[in-house]
């Protein structure tokens, strides 16, 4: 597994994407440099290198998944341009560089955000890999919807804010926070792929759910793990922990310990799940990236 490597995927996201964007020199010109600004900027890119893994493990040609990949970078790219604003976060940095609406302005960074909601079910729905597919097109445009809206992804924020400065956060309620806000699109990469194949068995599809879901929630503990790392090496174990206890987080409810060993437990499930496949490496190595980043 730790010699898996799938570098071509990265280099065919960063393709898929510049084609699918529009060119910062058509009009509304501004607009357009804003939504390249936050789609193209330098991310992981951890969900469409998914969707290419799972296609990978699932036997369906590449070309069927660049629009799913393509698409949900752009809801993802959406999602951190709307965290980022003074309504919601209030970030002026994001991948390095400065927040979208620092670098351009407010209404435009709102306005991009919405652009690139847009054109993530633009591309789904129009993508040339899938045109000989109708079927596999209107279940990803399902998939996707479902994953971003109210019982989603934005479901998941609205619950996360509600959440803030309480003390009564149990964990079921962190997992339905994490599920939705995060683990719905994680799943959805997986999901997109499994829409776009020939024939997937009811114990595929099931495997393919524990893999999704427990893989989007280790996800989201781990980001909460790294977040509380950072916070205690820059403010000290004190004043850092301090700050992360008024987030629900799993390590507030649980502790750094625990709260690393539920990540642990939730790869041994995902990874588990995919057994029923052949050969899972694509998946298992996207697993372990995401159970053991450090950032
Ligand atoms: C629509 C306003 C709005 C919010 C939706 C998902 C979400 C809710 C907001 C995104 C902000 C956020 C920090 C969510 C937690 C998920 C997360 C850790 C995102 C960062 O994902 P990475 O690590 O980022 O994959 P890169 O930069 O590598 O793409």
């Amino acid at each position: 597994m730790d010699n898996y490597q799938v570098p071509h995927y990265s280099q065919r996201i960063e393709h898929v994407l510049d084609a699918c964007l529009p060119s910062a020199d058509t009009s509304p010109a501004r607009l357009h440099e804003a939504m390249r600004y936050a789609a193209l900027s330098p991310g992981k890119r951890v969900r469409p290198r998914l969707v290419y893994a799972a296609a990978e493990v699932l036997g369906v040609p590449v070309t069927k998944v660049d629009g799913a990949a393509a698409a949900i970078e752009c809801i993802h790219a959406y999602s951190l341009v709307h965290d980022d604003l003074p309504a919601m976060d209030d970030d002026d940095l994001r991948r390095g560089r400065p927040t979208t609406h620092i670098a351009f302005d407010e209404a435009t960074a709102i306005l991009a955000g919405d652009g690139l909601q847009a054109l993530a079910f633009e591309i789904v729905a129009t993508h040339g890999g899938l045109d000989d597919a109708p079927a596999a097109r209107a279940a990803q445009i399902a998939t996707l919807a479902h994953a971003v809206g109210s019982r989603g992804m934005v479901g998941g924020q609205v619950l996360d804010m509600g959440a803030e400065g309480r003390d009564d956060v149990t964990t079921d309620d962190l997992e339905e926070i994490h599920n939705l806000k995060t683990g719905a699109l994680l799943a959805a990469c997986v999901t997109m792929a499994a829409d776009a194949a020939e024939k997937l068995s009811l114990d595929q599809r099931a495997a393919l759910d524990i893999f999704a879901t427990r893989i989007g929630l280790a996800f989201q503990v781990r980001d909460d793990v790294l977040d509380i790392e950072s916070s205690t090496e820059k403010l000290g174990k004190t004043q850092g922990a301090d700050i992360a206890h008024h987030k629900a987080t799993y390590p507030a409810l649980l502790g750094l310990g625990e709260a690393k060993a539920l990540a642990e437990r939730l790869y041994t499930e995902a990874t588990a799940a995919l057994d029923i496949f052949d050969n899972a490496e694509p998946l298992r190595a996207i697993a372990a990236e995401i159970v053991k980043r450090d950032h």
